[in-house]
């Protein structure tokens, strides 16, 4: 019994951190809350919001992610945008590092 518990909820974390991960469901969320609070700082405390602190034109191309940013204990959006992945230098691995939307360009 115990045991079945804790895989469930195991299972429960990771499927919240799916959701996270996936961006639509916390876009929905995030649009949700943003309805509601009148500035752009105040947040709930642990909320978690999309965030990019790279180029705009290299968001979500290549290997860019978006990170999260954290409400705090005081109602503030961290500053970090934690897991976030920006653009790096292209190197030949088959990915698009850099974030241009070309793989390997440089091994031309
Ligand atoms: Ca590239
Ligand atoms: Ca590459």
């Amino acid at each position: 019994m115990e045991k079945y518990k804790r895989i469930n909820t195991f299972k429960n974390l990771v499927f919240s951190l799916f959701l996270i991960l996936a961006g639509c469901a916390s876009d929905d969320q995030i649009y949700s809350t943003n309805q509601s609070s009148s500035s752009n700082n105040d947040c709930t405390p642990n909320e978690t919001r999309d965030c990019y602190y790279g180029p705009e034109k290299t968001r979500h191309i290549g290997l860019c992610q978006d990170g999260l940013n954290i409400c705090n204990k005081f109602g503030q959006w961290s500053f970090s945008c934690f897991d976030e992945i920006l653009p790096e230098e292209e190197i030949s691995d088959g990915f698009d590092n850099d974030c241009n939307g070309l793989i390997d360009e440089v091994s031309e």
